[in-house]
């Protein structure tokens, strides 16, 4: 074995209170019970967890109906509600998904309305197990906030991985898709925090990619969408917008050309053929070299539907993106600003997608960077179907070498009021489909992981893919929750270990913001590999003007005077980001020059604080070390050697980052620090 089992390792859990309950299982309402079924793989998963971790055999009566079960003895009861007896189940208010863990007397019971559901109810259960917790009068109801709970990887059919940092691909190895075991230990995985669906390769889809959706292809993928299906996910792929002409010959791909939309047609129809179950489409279109509508001055929504009705009649579904901006545009300009990019160019289509069309929205106007506001096309889009893309991968966030939890920051966007609504609406409001009533919604994220012996080269790195499937599932989850869930499941639920990885998790994100680039201003990192500070290192601003700083003060000013892009949010978050007395300080550099005198609520200067927080990062990463030294003999081994090879990176890394940054704004400012610390290196 050249992996290990992430957090699904089922290590042993010593004096488990209530192991009564769990040495029989009993299925009800059950039809499909045959290797290929989803209860088949989770009643497995439960079989094996139990014995893993409390070293049970449970004995499994899949004959079971309700009436024969004895009332008096002891047992799991798994069951499928009837979809012909709804209303014996309507108390439990079971929505798609969603399962029910209760225990009823002797019993304990997962009741879920669809294989699925019972699939989910099944690793609560397992949760609760390696998190110590006591089932004993336990009663949860869940059912998903989102709909779609995605997964985008981008990886590459010669085995490379755009932004990835956890070795190559395990789905792609020199042109050929790749299915083995690893493929099933995946879906097990991700399955286990509730992901639904999964685009296996890069959205920039490149030479053979660009065959994927043809017969060379379709045999091996519809093994995979196989054992994806196993655990309740779709498979869906990035496709080429010219693909028409890139392989079907056509001389163009214009939407709205009949030929063009027969192509599409045709070429879907294989697609199903050979995998009933196949999700749908991925997109990047007019995007950083990617074709798309623009070519025959067609709009996004053009492009978008003729994929969209040629999936239609099989339940087929396209994801378009928003990330759509001139990577060529001059930076000198004062007036013209990347931030405003999706929603200038998104906006003005909103109702023309048709149903099963979403677009796809990163959470900032930029690209994933450590702090960034919203996008303001949530709340701007009305009545289009929308989708919140983040990154799990760390591509300006430290690459997997440094620790850095997201998911404080996912939290953040998800409970953003965009007040699209007077009485308010929330990010998870809008992209669970609560705002508009829509189901075609949800959370997709850039997947963090490769073929690498822990899947996600940081083992710490694990707790975003985890948290983001937990988080997709319930957005009402803390981070706090989530990330102790991850530790239990993974390595323990003793105190100490939960507490001090707890701390190290918590602190993480905060510590990279501030030995990286201060208050919003983003992007000072090495062109093209993303990683370490660069100052004027943005790629596609080749003056070096984009953070706009000089002897005075930095930032960019975004409102009405500036870019305008402060008006493209609702009120009252236009006024509150147009002023900068009100403009969250996290921020405040990404909406106005300020100067380096200016006085921030802390009553230190904007150069003292820029000083400041890159001294208290590094320290931060020290105390890091620090927890992480003192649960040494309570993790394994490997994981500790690791984890330090990691943090060793972190700590060169972050005193890099301090001591270019603060030496160059030393050098513009010329102002010395307050504590008489040497600045400059
Ligand atoms: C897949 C950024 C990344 C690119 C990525 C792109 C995108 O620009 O640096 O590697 O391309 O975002 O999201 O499409």
């Amino acid at each position: 074995m050249c992996y290990n089992k992430g957090w699904l390792n089922y290590h042993r859990i010593e004096h488990y209170p209530d192991v009564d309950l769990l040495s029989k299982l009993y299925l009800c309402g059950v039809k499909d019970y045959l290797p290929g079924d989803i209860t088949f793989t989770a009643v497995k998963e439960l079989v094996n967890a139990i014995n893993g971790m409390l070293n049970i055999d449970v004995e499994v009566d899949i004959q079971g109906q309700r009436e024969l079960i004895p009332s008096d003895k002891y047992g799991i009861i798994i069951e499928r509600c009837n979809p012909e007896k709804e209303e014996e189940f309507a108390e439990y208010k079971l929505v798609g998904d969603g399962f029910l863990l209760k225990q009823c007397g002797f019993h304990l019971l997962i009741l879920a309305r669809t294989e699925s559901g019972i699939m989910y109810g099944v690793f609560e259960l397992i949760r609760r197990i390696a998190s110590n917790q006591s089932i004993n009068q336990v009663e949860i109801l869940e059912n998903p906030k989102n709909p779609l709970r995605m997964l985008n990887h981008w990886d590459n059919m010669d085995g490379s991985i755009e932004r990835g940092y956890s070795g190559n691909s395990f789905f792609f190895e020199d042109k050929e898709v790749v299915v083995n075991d690893r493929t099933k230990d995946y879906a097990r995985l991700i399955a286990s925090v509730g992901i639904n669906g999964v685009v296996i390769n890069n959205v920039n889809v490149r030479a053979e990619a660009t065959e994927l959706i043809t017969d060379r292809y379709l045999g091996k993928l519809k093994e995979m969408a196989d054992i994806f299906a196993n655990y309740g996910i779709r498979l869906f792929v990035s496709a080429n917008f010219a693909a028409p002409m890139e392989i079907g010959g056509l001389s163009l791909a214009d939407p709205l050309d009949e030929g063009v939309a027969n192509w599409w047609k045709d070429c879907i129809r294989k697609v199903y053929e050979a995998i009933p179950g196949f999700g749908g489409f991925l997109i990047k279109a007019d995007s950083e070299g990617r074709p798309g509508p623009f070519t025959y001055n067609r709009t996004h929504a053009d492009g978008a539907n003729v994929l969209a009705r040629a999936l239609k009649p099989y339940g087929g579904l396209v994801v378009w993106r928003c990330f759509v901006y001139n990577c060529q545009q001059d930076w000198r300009d004062y007036k013209t600003d990347r931030a405003r990019a999706a929603y200038d160019n998104f906006i003005g289509l909103d109702g023309k997608f048709d149903e099963n069309v979403i677009l796809q929205i990163k959470n900032g106007p930029m690209d994933f960077q450590v702090r960034e506001p919203v996008s303001p096309l949530f709340g701007g889009l009305k009545n289009t179907n929308q989708m919140l893309e983040v990154q799990i991968a760390q591509e300006y966030t430290g690459q997997q070498r440094h620790v850095c939890y997201l998911i404080p920051m996912w939290k953040e966007v998800l409970d953003f009021n965009t007040y699209a609504k007077p009485e308010g609406a929330k990010i998870a409001d809008i992209v669970s489909g609560r705002t508009y009533g829509q189901v075609n919604c949800g959370m997709a994220a850039v997947a963090n992981t490769g073929n690498d012996y822990n899947w996600t080269g940081h083992d710490l790195a694990a707790a975003n893919l985890y948290g983001y499937g937990r988080l997709a599932w319930n957005t009402d989850m803390s981070s706090e929750a989530i990330a102790k869930e991850w530790i239990c499941m993974t390595y323990s639920y003793k105190d100490k270990v939960v507490n001090n990885l707890l701390q190290i998790l918590l602190k993480s994100w905060p510590a990279y913001e501030k030995y990286t680039s201060p208050l919003g201003i983003g992007w000072m990192v090495n062109p093209n590999n993303h990683y370490g500070p660069n100052v004027d290192g943005y790629e596609y601003d080749r003056w070096g003007t984009y953070h706009r700083a000089d002897r005075n003060g930095l930032g960019v000013d975004r409102t009405k005077e500036g870019t305008g892009y402060a008006q493209q949010y609702n009120e009252p978050n236009a006024s509150m980001y147009e002023n900068i007395e009100t403009c969250p300080e996290e921020l405040l550099l990404f909406f106005h020059y300020v100067r380096y005198d200016y006085k921030l609520k802390s009553g230190k200067t904007l150069i003292q604080h820029i000083y400041d927080t890159h001294f208290e990062g590094v320290s931060d990463v020290e105390d890091m070390i620090r927890s992480f030294e003192e649960i040494k003999s309570m993790i394994p081994e490997d994981v500790y050697q690791r984890v330090m090879e990691r943090f060793a990176m972190q700590l060169d890394s972050a005193k890099e980052w301090r001591d270019r940054i603060n030496t160059y704004f030393y050098r513009k400012s010329g102002v010395e620090d307050a504590y008489g610390r040497k600045i400059y290196k």
